[in-house]
């Protein structure tokens, strides 16, 4: 009796452990789905990885970190914003129908979203945060906004960044320019019209936003999008208590009264103002991290704030939740991709491999690190099979996150430059692109500037110290022809 109840307990075990690392959701009753987009953060800025640039605080990210998976490699499609976001909207490579592969791929209506496959599976649907697919900025007829691609609800901005603290009617009239770079300011928009706050800080707003969303009394499950626009700069627009923490000093919000010359632009633009912070100088190289580390750690207690919601509604156990950046952290921010080279920009491996994380009590391992390469398209077909939602699209790029494919061959296109990965190999012919002004010193610059083929094991090489390519021209020229062949079948002509 002894011995079978030992051997009951085996199996037990053994098939618990079994569903943790394959993770298909035999419940009837879905999850609720919580994807978290973060902007720009650094590889080495992310720390439930062991090898964390310490200077961070970030204790809810280690918390939401280890409750699930972590993963080392982790690739987003694009190495800015839109794109990237657009490969994971649609768990599909952007390039496929954005053939400049271009800072703005917008959102064909024949390419499928999350949102729009989750709303069939039933949940109730809604994205908080930035929308930024790169085209038809600021309107609402348009696919490009979320109540056209699946949200029943959106509250927030539909450009690259919005002001951290200028989100009043009042500011936008008296702004020549609201709209004037792809930065804005002013009310948010919410559903089919606006919603301005007279004061408060925007990763607060969000998240006051997102826990009231999580509140409410419903009776099908949620698909709730955060998309928080930190740490996107202006990175310097943090509240002051977490400025004094890091040694900051406050510089003043934008005002459309003060005189701002700059050739480019008329005094008192805001595309003035933008332009002068999001880029290195007018804050000092030394001195810009301590206001990254600010925005990072306010958006930290904040996403504390969701976590503790949700256990205090009682919704922890039963909510998926997937943390991703967008791109690698930027070169102007002060983020650190150690030892990463590269960043935002390029695909240079600190431009496209990410900070990711998924969750999920009892479904997917805790505490675990996968160090498998994965790309964030996987993220759509892993929500759909969490939601028990079959996907029948062959033109998909992404396969489940929980079952990584170390020999899966993953592509990328961004303007002239593109990239391939297969197994520990990549292949590029990325030059470096830091943007508009000289990089923070956190940059780690790449080994050259050219746009030559140059090869990296990256498995034992992610710093991209190491060009192969001489050494293996076979490598090279296989490499190549694979990326020429799925260009050829996938890329619309
Ligand atoms: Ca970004």
């Amino acid at each position: 009796m002894k011995n079978l109840l030992m051997l009951f307990l085996v199996i037990s075990v053994f098939s618990c452990k079994t569903n943790v690392e394959t993770t298909v959701n035999k419940k009837s009753e879905k999850p609720n789905i919580l994807l978290i987009v973060i902007d720009d953060q650094g590889y080495a800025d992310f720390s439930p990885f062991k090898e964390h640039d310490k200077s961070i605080s970030t204790p809810n990210i280690t918390r939401l970190g280890k409750s699930g998976t972590v993963f080392t490699q982790a690739y987003v499609t694009a190495p800015v914003c839109s794109p990237s976001r657009a490969g994971i909207l649609t768990g599909k490579n952007q390039f496929r129908w954005d053939k400049p592969a271009s800072w703005g791929p917008g959102l064909p209506n024949n390419v499928k979203t999350i949102a729009e496959y989750l709303k069939e599976a039933g949940y109730e649907t809604a994205r908080i945060g930035k929308n930024d697919l790169g085209r038809n900025f600021h309107k609402y007829n348009v696919r490009e906004y979320p109540l056209n691609h699946g949200y029943d609800e959106f509250l927030g901005f539909s450009a690259h960044a919005h002001d951290y603290w200028l989100s009043s009617n009042k500011i936008k009239e008296r702004t020549p320019d609201p709209y004037g770079t792809s930065a804005l300011l002013g009310p948010l928009m919410h559903n089919m019209g606006e919603k301005s706050y007279e004061e408060g800080y925007l990763t607060d707003i969000l998240t006051d936003e997102s826990i009231a969303y999580i509140k409410r009394k419903r009776e099908k499950p949620f698909f709730l999008t955060l998309a928080y626009s930190a740490v996107h700069h202006l990175i310097h627009e943090v509240p002051k208590k977490y400025l004094d923490k890091y040694g900051a000093k406050e510089i003043p919000n934008y005002d459309p009264d003060s005189l701002m010359a700059f050739e480019k632009y008329k005094p008192g633009t805001y595309s003035a103002y933008y332009d002068k912070y999001s880029r290195v100088g007018a804050i000092k190289a030394e001195e810009l991290r301590n206001y990254y580390l600010a925005n990072l750690n306010c958006l930290d207690d904040n996403i504390g704030r969701v976590l503790d919601a949700l256990k205090e509604q009682k919704l922890d156990k039963n909510t998926l939740i997937v943390f991703i950046s967008d791109n690698g952290g930027s070169p102007l921010t002060g983020a650190n991709n150690a030892p990463l080279t590269g960043g935002k920009y390029a695909l240079w491996e600190g431009g496209i491999r990410v900070p990711l994380a998924i969750s999920w009590a009892g479904n997917v391992a805790a505490n675990k690190v996968e160090t498998r390469y994965v790309s964030a398209t996987d993220i759509l077909p892993t929500l759909l099979n969490a939601a028990g939602m079959p996907v029948k699209d062959e033109t998909l790029d992404g396969i489940s996150l929980l079952k990584p494919d170390p020999n899966r061959l993953l592509v990328w296109k961004w303007q002239k430059t593109w990239a391939v990965r297969q197994g520990d190999w990549k292949l590029t012919n990325t030059n470096e692109n830091h943007w508009k002004s000289e990089p923070s010193v956190q940059y780690i610059a790449p080994i050259v500037d050219n746009m030559e083929l140059k090869l990296f094991n990256v498995e034992t090489d992610p710093g991209e110290r190491l060009d192969l390519a001489k050494k293996f021209p076979e490598k090279v020229k296989e490499l190549e022809q694979a990326y020429v062949n799925w260009c050829e079948a996938n890329i619309q002509q």
